[in-house]
């Protein structure tokens, strides 16, 4: 066979047929596979016209099809297929090829494979990609990890098929090394986790305290994304809460169970943080809250547990209420995301990735599911000061959370006094509140490790390890 596609695409279900066609369209040649040849088939048949594409039948085929250095791109379900696929393809290649895996690999994973690769003088380029099918299909927000060689070969094409941000420039950046920007991606969908989460919380404030309908509600979102609120989540979070269900005629969001599910990069958002000790409270409380939503038999058995007697608000007052979780949900928010970059600038330093964080929120400006006008905020915020140890630092996200702070905690007051759980709101001022504090009880939290375990504390006035005699005369020794 010729050699005549400049990038291939192996997997072609919904991520890799709508990739591989992205690419088509953009001009470049594209080698087809997949495990099950009928989808190859069906892509051809039905997408054929869209531009060049070269399907093939087996690896072999697949591989000799591709101009070299290859460009292969990996677009199966993450896990063991990943890897039966390396073992099936590495084979057939050469140094200097690419394999690109844009499935939602664990980092670790992403990590071992490219190690093992970079043996052989093939670069593994572990890929993170956000925007669903239609992103892959329109242009998706594209965190790619590996060499820097490999970016030189495969970096100008991402950049045709990503997302435009507003001022034109595409979505997608080198991230770093090896598994950098599948951790990125990881983190990006704990971040997401969060904002729905969040938003999930606002809908119940206004629908339980204000006593707004779900249309009502959509209209507060539908205004809310005209400001500082502007992004896709809370677009398509009008756009459900307005719609009604043709059998019953009552609101869509009525006649879904209220039963999400935590898939895994959410969890591992999570999971990634407690093994580098960055406190990722409000992502961890997304994941829980769908976690708990899940536990149908625990919800039922305790449904009947006392909880306090609706106060309905009059018109005014709701108006006044509802204003007030705007500002409870943007702050809520900028603190989800202050955790979100932590936990990147965290794997960085342990990995020495040299992460730009700047450069990240650049590229979710557009075609991943954060898509927001506030990641315009946070880049200029990280090109300011590339050192920012938080983004609470920055004056501007430091003076609008002052701004809300009565607001948000009047809404939490309001949460708890009329029973409405809002784990997101209150762990993010939790967050905030724990981070201004003079002193922390972690103090108290020393003193009982060193009573019962002898675990020893630091004083806050001289240097040195101590440990208090607790059985005995309460002496104070040095450990
Ligand atoms: P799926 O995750 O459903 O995977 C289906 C594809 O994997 C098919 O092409 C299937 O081939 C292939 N495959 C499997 Br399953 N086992 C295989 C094996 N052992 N060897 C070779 N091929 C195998 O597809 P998807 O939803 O298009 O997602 C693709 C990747 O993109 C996943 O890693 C996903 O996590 C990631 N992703 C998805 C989204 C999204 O919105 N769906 C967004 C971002 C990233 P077959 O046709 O022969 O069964």
């Amino acid at each position: 066979m010729a050699t005549t596609a400049q990038i291939g695409v192996t997997g072609l279900a919904v991520m890799g047929r709508n990739l591989a066609r992205n690419f088509a369209r953009k001009g470049y040649s594209v080698a087809l596979h997949n495990r099950t040849a009928a989808r190859t088939r069906e892509l051809v048949a039905q997408y054929g016209e869209e531009g060049a594409f070269v399907p093939t039948g087996n690896p072999a085929e697949f591989v000799a099809a591709l101009e070299r250095p290859r460009r292969l791109v990996v677009m199966v379900k993450a896990g063991g297929p990943t890897d039966s696929v390396i073992r099936e393809f590495a084979p057939l290649l050469e140094p200097g090829d690419m394999i690109v895996d844009g499935g939602n690999a664990h980092f670790a994973d992403t990590r071992r494979r490219e190690r093992e690769l970079r043996g052989r003088g093939i670069h593994f380029v572990g890929t993170g990609i956000s925007g669903g099918e239609e992103g892959a299909l329109h242009g998706p927000s594209i965190m790619p990890g590996g060499s820097v060689e490999s970016y030189a070969a495969l970096g100008p094409m991402l950049e045709e098929v990503a997302a435009k941000a507003a001022d034109g420039s595409p979505c997608v950046t080198h991230i770093g090394p090896d598994g950098s920007g599948h951790f990125v991606k990881t983190v990006h969908n704990g971040i997401e986790y969060a904002d729905m989460q969040l938003i999930g919380e606002a809908y119940q404030l206004l629908r339980d305290v204000a006593g707004y309908s779900p249309a009502r509600i959509a209209d507060v979102f539908r205004e809310w994304n005209t400001g500082r609120l502007d992004s896709y989540l809370v677009q398509i979070t009008a756009d459900v809460l307005s719609h009604r269900d043709a059998a019953t005629g009552k609101p869509f969001v009525d006649v879904v169970e209220d039963r999400a599910e935590q898939k895994g990069t959410g969890r591992w958002t999570v999971q990634i943080a407690l093994d580098l000790g960055v406190p990722v409270s409000s992502i961890a409380e997304a994941v829980f809250a769908r976690s708990l939503s899940g536990h149908a038999d625990l919800r039922a058995a305790s449904r009947a547990l006392p909880g306090p007697g609706a106060r309905p608000l009059d018109e005014a007052g709701a108006a006044a209420f509802a204003r007030q979780v705007e500002q409870a949900l943007y702050a809520s928010k900028i603190v989800s995301y202050t955790q979100g970059f932590h936990e990147i600038a965290a794997g960085s330093a342990e990995y020495g990735w040299d992460v730009d964080l700047g450069a990240v929120a650049a590229i979710w400006r557009n075609g991943c599911i954060i898509r927001a006008a506030f990641l315009d905020r946070i880049r200029a915020a990280y090109d300011a000061r590339p050192g920012l140890p938080s983004l609470l630092g920055d004056e501007g996200f430091a003076g609008e959370i002052g701004a809300a702070q009565d607001d948000w905690r009047a809404v939490l007051v309001a949460a708890t006094r009329q029973g409405v759980p809002v784990p997101g709101f209150a762990a993010a001022l939790a967050h905030y509140d724990a981070l201004r504090a003079e002193r922390l009880p972690a103090a108290l939290t020393q003193g009982q490790r060193d009573y019962f375990g002898a675990h020893t504390y630091r004083r806050v006035d001289r240097s040195g390890s101590f440990h208090t005699v607790w059985g005995g005369d309460r002496s104070e020794v040095d450990a």
